[in-house]
Formats: C-alpha cells, sequence, structure tokens
C-alpha cells in the first residue's frame, strides 16, 4: 500500500503527515486525453439523495483516516438548512455519512455565546494540523463567518472561536505552522452572493485570535476568474511552493460559472504567488456540473496525496447537488501552477 497524506509537512512545528495508509482512490487519465486533471468515471460519487432528509450533498472535504477515510460534508437537507455531518469510508468512494449533523461541544466557555443561535454551517474543510484534525467552515454568525473546531476520532468535535468577523467564507488552514504562526486562506465577501472576492492569509498564535492579514490574489478580468476568486483544498506542500487549488468565478449572462484552478504560492511567504496557471484547470462541461440546483458549479474542498505514485484526488460539489472526484498527477499539478 502506498502511503497517504493529507499534504502535511515535517518541519517548522508541524506533526507529521496523518497516521494513515489507506491507497487513494485513483483512476488513470483516459487513453488520448491530453487534460492536466480528469473526471472519475464513477462520478458523482455521492448521490444527492443519499440519507433520509438530504436535498444535496456537496463541497465536502475527506483526509486518509485509519485504514480508510473520514470526512465531514455539506448537507443541504429537505428544509434546506445547510449543515455539516461526519463520514467514514473505506475507499474513499462509498461513504457511510451520519444522518445527524455534527453537534459542536464548545472548546471552552465562552465559545457558548457563539452556538447560542445556529443558522447555518456550509462548505467544510480540514486539515491535519500538529497532532489532530481541524474542520474549518463558514459558520453563520449575524452572517456568514469561519468556523473552526478539531476533532481525534471523527465523532467528537470540539469548536473554537470564530475566525473572523463577518462576513468571509472559504476559510482554508495550512497543514504546518509558517515562520512558526498558524495561516488560514480566507476570503472576505458580503452577506449575499458576492460579486467580488480575494484570497487573503491570516496568521494566529492560538488559532483563535488572527490578524496580519495579507493579501494573496485576486480576480483576473476577461478570463474564467474574473469575478471572484476563493482557496479549495488545505494547501499542498512542495519543493516548489505552495500548490494551491482554488475556484475561481466569471459572471455571464445567466449568472455566475465556477471552474477550478491552480497557483503556487512561496513556501515561507505564503501571500506571495509564484505561479499561477492561467488557464482553468476544470471547468462546468458535463451533466452533473451543469445541471443542478445552481448550474454550472464546480467547487473544490480537498485533495488526497499520494506522493510517492505522483497522483492527487480532488474533491469537489457539482452544481451545488452532488459531489464528485477528480484525478491528476502531483508533477503536471505543479507544473500547470508555475503557469505559462
Ligand atoms: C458560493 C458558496 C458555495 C456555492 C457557490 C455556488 O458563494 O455558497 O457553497 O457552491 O456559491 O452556488
Amino acid at each position: 500500500m502506498s502511503r497517504t497524506d493529507g499534504g502535511a509537512g515535517e518541519h517548522d512545528g508541524g506533526g507529521g503527515p496523518a497516521p494513515a495508509a489507506a491507497p487513494i482512490p485513483w483512476e488513470d487519465r483516459p487513453p488520448g486525453s491530453g487534460a492536466v486533471a480528469w473526471r472519475s468515471s464513477r462520478n458523482p460519487i455521492i448521490p444527492r439523495g443519499l440519507l433520509p432528509r438530504s436535498n444535496s450533498i456537496f463541497n465536502s472535504a475527506v483526509v486518509p483516516f485509519r485504514d480508510g477515510f473520514a470526512g465531514v460534508f455539506r448537507v443541504d437537507d429537505t428544509t434546506r438548512t445547510m449543515n455539516v455531518h461526519a463520514g467514514r469510508s473505506r475507499d474513499g468512494i462509498a461513504w457511510d455519512i451520519d444522518p445527524v449533523p455534527i453537534r459542536f461541544l464548545p472548546a471552552d466557555d465562552r465559545v457558548r455565546e457563539i452556538q447560542a443561535t445556529f443558522t447555518h454551517a456550509y462548505d467544510p474543510r480540514v486539515t491535519w494540523l500538529e497532532d489532530r484534525w481541524y474542520v474549518t467552515w463558514c459558520n453563520g454568525y449575524h452572517g456568514p463567518t469561519i468556523g473552526i473546531a478539531w476533532t481525534q476520532d471523527f465523532e467528537s468535535f470540539h469548536q473554537l472561536d470564530n475566525a473572523f468577523l463577518p462576513f468571509n467564507r472559504n476559510g482554508v488552514l495550512f497543514p504546518r505552522r509558517v515562520g512558526g504562526r498558524y495561516l488560514m486562506l480566507n476570503r472576505p465577501s458580503d452577506s449575499g452572493h458576492t460579486a467580488f472576492g480575494d484570497i487573503f492569509t491570516s496568521e494566529s498564535m492560538d488559532l483563535v485570535h488572527w490578524g496580519r492579514h495579507r493579501h494573496v490574489m485576486g480576480p483576473v478580468p476577461w478570463t474564467w476568474e474574473s469575478t471572484k476568486v476563493g482557496p479549495g483544498p488545505t494547501p499542498i506542500e512542495t519543493d516548489e511552493g505552495w500548490l494551491l487549488i482554488y475556484h475561481g468565478v466569471l459572471t455571464s449572462c445567466n449568472g455566475f460559472v465556477y471552474s477550478m484552478g491552480a497557483a503556487l504560492l512561496d513556501l515561507d511567504e505564503p501571500w506571495r504567488v509564484i505561479g499561477r496557471g492561467g488557464d482553468y484547470l476544470l471547468s462546468p462541461q458535463v451533466a452533473y456540473e451543469q445541471v443542478g440546483d445552481v448550474p454550472n458549479v464546480v467547487f473544490p474542498c480537498a485533495a488526497l496525496v499520494d506522493r510517492a505514485a505522483d497522483r492527487v484526488s480532488i474533491y469537489y460539489g457539482a452544481a451545488d447537488t452532488v459531489t464528485c472526484l477528480a484525478h491528476a498527477h502531483l508533477s503536471d499539478l505543479v507544473a500547470f501552477a508555475r503557469g505559462r
């Protein structure tokens, strides 16, 4: 079996890769295709109606866990409440998702103040950091902001305070400290469907108090990412820099179109962009990405990495309805992210 990891490094305070050794789900590039990233033939791997009361299951995050995989899933239910659920899988394809949402325990007494009123929880990410998994998600507190919790077993989840003031979406932790500090990519927004969006990093010594916000990158006019950009999976550490897979949005006459791209960030100062793909990596081009509750959306939230085999498997939400998988070679992604 190949060793897998969630992208964690082994220096600068990192605790090393999460202890796990299951082979990541994989399909070879289809014959005749020159694509950097290609879709799984098993898509969508998670159907909208997997749970008795699920309207849709998408924009979800998975990691290696014990002898298989675990994850946190966005489930919109049949009242259209948006919430996050834990799940487990042996192979990363067939998932057993808890029908009941995660009930976050307060990590300290003051967290009860922000738990008093639930509005929504959505678009989770999961990151192995030092000795546990951290979940970050879009948490409703007088508008969208970033919630953080940790778990060691995907059964009990301990919620810290929200990282930021509203409005903010897409909080994505780095898998180790950088320069001795915890670092989170995030995207300030508005309370609605936000027709703008740049990616920033924010730093913390304790994962509670965040500051030293730095601009990373913004939209590029007249391209697939001309309206807004937001971070996707946990950044993947490579010799050349942090590989960032992200979503970019353009505005067509029929609304937003969400595609997937890749960039390279400086290892020591990740707010410095050292490469950017230019092209999209994947854009909504097949039926399950073009048709659903929100048409024309591919939205990556997680990536499994097998460095020895040069493989990356990317989990993404399609059309805000189902969960899908795409594959790529790590070396090709890095070359793509260097830019043209
Ligand atoms: C964003 C988020 C995502 C969603 C996307 C497309 O603002 O709400 O959850 O996938 O819009 O609808």
